[in-house]
């Protein structure tokens, strides 16, 4: 369990390199890692953003209050914030950050759901920061709950926080070896998805406010299990299919299908990756929300191969991948008391 944090880190920090470019060509990718490995450039730093600096405080939180607790992530949030605002937050979820800062606020939820016209939020800022509820608590009813409020302290939209519930489970199901068994996973998935999108509130979000299908993630995780049935599968199918952009919809379960691809080596790849390199490799490649989807993959895949396949060249650029690593282990505590 200790590798998901780490490679969350790994991928928001490499990652961050290509948020937002169209298209990332594999070869532009492979340099940029290579650069990495690059002992005579001295010490690279590549900072973190958003996605951990959220990640860290649900961390710091659930050991501090041993479990969930709604008012301490929400201060922990809305301090992060305003000591290192230039962390590329979101745009709209600034606003909630701010609210959350004012000590007259009685109800921690509220500034979620003004969002939008009172919408809320569909980003992905939710499941960007999830994983940590999957290696708190080892029962899988624990993780849905508490990863679906931790994301509505910033987005109260159905399309977001249950972004972050399936977030959250693959991390759960991967690290109890479900990766081994990549069918069974995604059908794990779906069958968990089918009861969490069956909820009234879901339903109303998507079908009369949205427009979307009427379970989008299984819909989308369908689609999941469609490209990976193909040999071959192009980049370009996996945007056009899953997308790559900001809303949870359009990038986590794009950041599984990573996952499960990099499961076997690709011949774009090269041979000496293990599967954790190929998964971040193959995000990146991706473009759109790279930081993001990298670091979701990240987790899943870091959950899978363990910290062992953490390479060390590459974590030694990326800020706060030290801590990360000290932070899973006291989380592995947490686990095995709750
Ligand atoms: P958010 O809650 O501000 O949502 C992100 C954006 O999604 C908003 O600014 C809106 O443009 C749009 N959006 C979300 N919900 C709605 C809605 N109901 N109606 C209309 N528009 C909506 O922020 P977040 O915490 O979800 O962050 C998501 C991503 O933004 C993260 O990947 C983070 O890294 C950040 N970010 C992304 C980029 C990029 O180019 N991909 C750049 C900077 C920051
Ligand atoms: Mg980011
Ligand atoms: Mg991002």
């Amino acid at each position: 369990m200790m590798g998901a944090l780490v490679a969350a880190v790994l991928g928001d920090c490499v990652g961050g390199e290509f948020e937002g470019a169209e298209e990332v060509p594999m070869e532009t990718v492979l340099q940029h890692l290579n650069g990495l490995e690059d002992e005579t450039k001295g010490n690279c730093v590549l900072e973190y953003s958003d996605d951990t600096a959220m990640t860290r405080c649900v961390v710091q939180s659930l050991l501090n209050r041993s479990g969930y607790d709604q008012q301490d992530l929400a201060r922990r949030f809305a301090k992060e914030y305003s000591a290192s605002p230039g962390r590329g937050y979101g745009s709209g979820v600034i606003q909630v950050l701010k609210k959350l800062a004012s000590p007259q606020l009685v109800d921690v939820y509220q500034p979620a759901r003004d969002q939008f016209n009172g919408r809320g939020s569909f980003g992905n800022g939710g499941a960007m920061r999830a994983a940590p509820f999957a290696l708190a608590f080892p029962n899988l009813p624990d993780v849905k709950r508490f990863a679906c409020l931790g994301a509505m302290l910033t987005h109260s939209c159905s399309l977001g926080y249950n972004g972050a519930v399936l977030q959250a489970m693959a991390v759960h199901l991967s690290l109890q070896g479900a990766l081994c068994l990549p069918q069974q996973f995604i059908s794990r998935l779906i069958t968990e998805m089918e009861e969490v999108e069956g909820e009234e509130e879901a339903l109303r979000d998507v079908v009369f406010l949205l427009k979307e299908a009427e379970k989008p993630f299984c819909e989308r995780l369908h689609r999941v299990r469609d490209l990976m049935d193909r040999n071959k599968v192009s980049i370009e199918e996996v945007i056009s299919e899953l997308g790559n952009g900001i809303a949870a919809l359009h990038s986590v379960p794009t950041a599984i299908f990573c996952v499960l691809h990099c499961l076997q080596p690709r011949d774009y790849l090269p041979e000496s990756y293990g599967g954790l390199e190929r998964t971040i490799a193959y995000s990146l490649a991706l473009g759109g929300d790279t930081d993001t989807i990298a670091c979701m993959a990240g987790a899943i895949a870091g959950a899978h191969y363990g910290v062992e396949a953490v390479p060390q060249r590459w974590m030694r650029c990326c800020e706060g991948a030290e801590d990360a690593d000290m932070n899973a282990a006291r989380l592995h505590a947490l686990y095995h008391q709750t």
